[in-house]
């Protein structure tokens, strides 16, 4: 809230929902949050890849992968940072990287528009071609953002073996029966899909600062586009 990436009103979202929040990610442009981000972003995709402490078998970690794709364009600068951190960070971490520390892991992210001149393509940065690929984005609501992204990589040959986003709003996917994180894991892999933060986060912070209106309002919104457990 205090840059202004958390905003309460009405808004309209793009599965056409109306929402009394809305988490504007592009705000989150300053050094220090870049840090703390990219910082989460690493940190939430080495727990990632850590096996389940829980009984539930088919829940696969993320494996070890060659490259970060940031959808276009709040995505970019999530990939871009998280490589470095992975690098300064957890380089010497084992089992994070499929190819060796030295190489590190790649960054992607796609045009919004194709490119015919120059270098061409649809996509700027490291190869995904055959590679294993884990997708940092920012809102997760209905999972039609998430699932674009999942189809460029794959159109380009990447395999897509973990999503990380920011903010998990925490909603029942298109078909209203299960959540997008259930739904989208059913197209990459149980427990392969993280947040760092949840809607549940939001609405234990509101609590804490007393916004009664906005923790009403969200609760609202809960009870209709929310998971139920
Ligand atoms: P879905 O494609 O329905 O999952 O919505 C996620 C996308 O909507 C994000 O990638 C954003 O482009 C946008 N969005 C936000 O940026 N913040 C929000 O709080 C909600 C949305 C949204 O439209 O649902």
């Amino acid at each position: 809230m205090s840059c202004g990436a958390l905003k309460f009103g009405s808004f309209t979202l793009k599965s056409g929902r109306t929402s009394p929040y809305f988490f504007n990610a592009g705000l989150l442009s300053t050094g220090p949050i870049l840090a703390l981000l990219s910082e989460a972003f690493a940190a939430t995709i080495v727990a990632a890849q850590q096996p389940s402490s829980s009984n539930n078998k088919t829940s696969t970690p993320i494996p070890p992968f060659d490259v970060l794709f940031g959808p276009a364009y709040k995505g970019i600068a999530f990939a871009a940072t998280t490589s470095l951190v992975l690098h300064t960070h957890y380089r010497d971490s084992p089992n994070i990287i499929s190819t060796t520390p030295e190489t590190g892991i790649g960054f992607a992210y796609n045009r919004k528009e194709l490119k015919s001149h120059g270098e061409g393509g649809s996509l700027v940065g490291c190869s995904v071609s055959n590679k294993k690929v884990v997708i940092l984005d920012d809102v997760m609501t209905a999972g039609t953002a998430v699932r674009e992204a999942i189809d460029i990589v794959s159109r380009e040959g990447g395999d897509v073996v973990g999503v990380i986003q920011l903010l998990d709003r925490e909603e029942v996917g298109k078909d209203g029966a299960s959540s997008t994180v259930h739904e989208v894991e059913e197209i990459i892999g149980k427990g392969r899909v993280k947040s760092i933060l949840r809607m549940r986060d939001l609405i234990a912070w509101l609590d804490s600062k007393g916004m009664k209106k906005e923790l009403q309002d969200m609760e609202e919104y809960r009870s209709q586009y929310g998971l139920k457990d």
